[in-house]
């Protein structure tokens, strides 16, 4: 076969005298050694991309790019494998994030193929500022994770990363009796009708939050002018009117919040227990029940971790309404912490009593505050790493209970700029996964990295 000559930069001839089959030189007939590219460039790295840029040889029909994730290029990259390039650049996309990447180029001329070029390599970036953009619904397969949301803020930015993130809501004042049920005889479910509303049209469900707390009392309720039967027909008005509005809309509803006193065991000495004496928590699951045969009764409180006295007398409240078949069937830990307590094993040990007597587990409010020594006056990396591994301990935790005692992780407000706990500490702090700017914190990537 007569051999074709190249004369041009890019191609070196060789004529070959006595040559072997392999070496490309055989019979004495000249052979073509066409050259590889001799410079491959890197531009644009990105986390996932990058373009790289080859010098280009005179002649080439074109060029065939390989990329690997190994030296040896047995792992070639779809589509990047020989894959035919007729100028002298790739923009390469869709690469996983810091990871190193191997890229060799060839010629071709009249199909033959020249030697590959050298081997460049690039790594791909991390993430830049930012924490992983992951919603946790996404990777929460097993509970709904919810948000305490209220009504004015069901659009811009916050509906859009309630939408992205989250599958359940809890209304964070307008379901309690001050707002619904603000003058007797009158009520106002406007704002709960939102949340409803808009839960339904975004495929949220509703956890109903709180039908009876003594913080969430309308004075008028406080200062009830009736007798005491007359004040227990209207909480069970007030129980029979709020749960039939939202039967079927609202999954479940911590129908008694916060019942029992700080240390000691004793219920508090709210309005209702005056009035209607210690049956009231039964009374109102059973109206709650009877208004709605389906939805869930849970009984929520907060230091349910910490204050083993109030959690015992909670549990055994529980466990009585098991034994008389009282409706009752989940439980919520409200779970305001701190990123130095309370420790995995205590939330774990708690965690581990209510699914003892298989009631469904809520963690209900949850916010960790990063400042609670108020010796920060911004969020140091170290004090939001150390928020992000509580965070992520408690999901932990929760997520390794039995599927059927799980229901929800709720977060208690999206920016921590946005928290009750501001106030009512007054002084600075940063418990939520969001910061004021709406950017993702590593609270968030606790989180997530919890569940994956
Ligand atoms: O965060 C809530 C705040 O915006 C309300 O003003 C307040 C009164 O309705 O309730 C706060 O939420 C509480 C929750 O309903 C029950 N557990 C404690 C929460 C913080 O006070």
């Amino acid at each position: 076969m007569m051999p074709r000559l190249f004369i041009s930069l890019g191609v070196v001839i060789s004529i070959c005298i006595s040559c072997d089959e392999g070496g490309g030189m055989s019979g004495g007939e000249p052979v073509i050694e066409l050259l590889a590219p001799t410079t491959l460039t890197i531009s644009n790295l990105g986390q996932n991309s990058f373009r790289v840029e080859w010098s280009s040889v005179t002649g080439a029909d074109f060029y065939e790019v390989t990329i690997a994730s190994d030296d040896l290029f047995d792992n070639t990259v779809s589509p990047y494998n020989e894959l035919r390039e007729n100028s002298t650049g790739l923009n390469v996309s869709n690469l996983e994030m810091s990871t190193e990447y191997f890229i060799r180029v060839r010629t071709v001329i009249d199909d033959q193929r020249s030697d590959y070029s050298i081997t460049q390599t690039v790594t791909t970036l991390s993430e830049p500022d930012g924490e992983p953009d992951i919603a946790l619904k996404e990777v929460a397969t097993t509970f709904k994770v919810g948000m305490a949301v209220r009504a004015s803020r069901l659009n811009g930015l916050h509906a859009q990363i309630l939408e992205k993130e989250y599958n359940s809501l809890t209304s964070e004042f307008e379901m309690k009796m001050n707002i619904m049920y603000p003058r007797q005889g009158d009520y106002d479910f406007s704002k709960a009708d939102a949340i409803v509303n808009y839960a339904e049209e975004h495929g949220m469900q509703v956890h109903g939050h709180a039908l009876i707390w003594h913080a969430a009392t309308p004075s008028w309720v406080e200062n009830f002018a009736g007798t005491d039967q007359e004040f227990e027909d209207m909480v069970k008005d007030y129980i029979t009117t709020t749960v039939s509005r939202y039967r079927g809309r609202v999954v479940s509803w911590d129908v008694v919040n916060e019942a029992f006193a700080d240390g000691s065991g004793n219920l508090r000495n709210s309005v209702f227990l005056q009035r209607m004496g210690p049956d009231y928590i039964k009374k109102c699951h059973e109206w709650t029940r009877a208004a709605d045969p389906d939805v869930l009764i849970f009984y929520n409180d907060y230091n349910m971790v910490t204050d083993d006295t109030k959690r015992k007398a909670a549990l055994s409240l529980m466990d009585e309404f098991i034994r008389d078949g009282v409706p009752v069937d989940g439980f919520g830990f409200q779970m305001h912490i701190a990123y130095n307590g309370p420790s995995r094993s205590r939330i774990q040990s708690a965690a581990n009593e209510v699914i003892d007597r298989e009631l469904l587990l809520h963690f209900s409010e949850l916010d960790v505050r990063a400042n609670p020594g108020n010796d920060l006056s911004s969020l140091t990396d170290t004090r939001a790493e150390a928020q992000k591994k509580k965070v992520k301990e408690v999901v932990e935790v929760y997520n390794g209970i039995p599927d059927q005692y799980k229901f929800a992780l709720t977060v208690w407000g999206l920016r921590d700029d946005e928290s009750w706990l501001l106030d009512f500490w007054g002084q600075a702090d940063w418990p939520l996964l969001y910061d004021k700017n709406f950017a993702l914190k590593k609270a968030h990537t606790g989180f997530v990295e919890a569940l994956q």
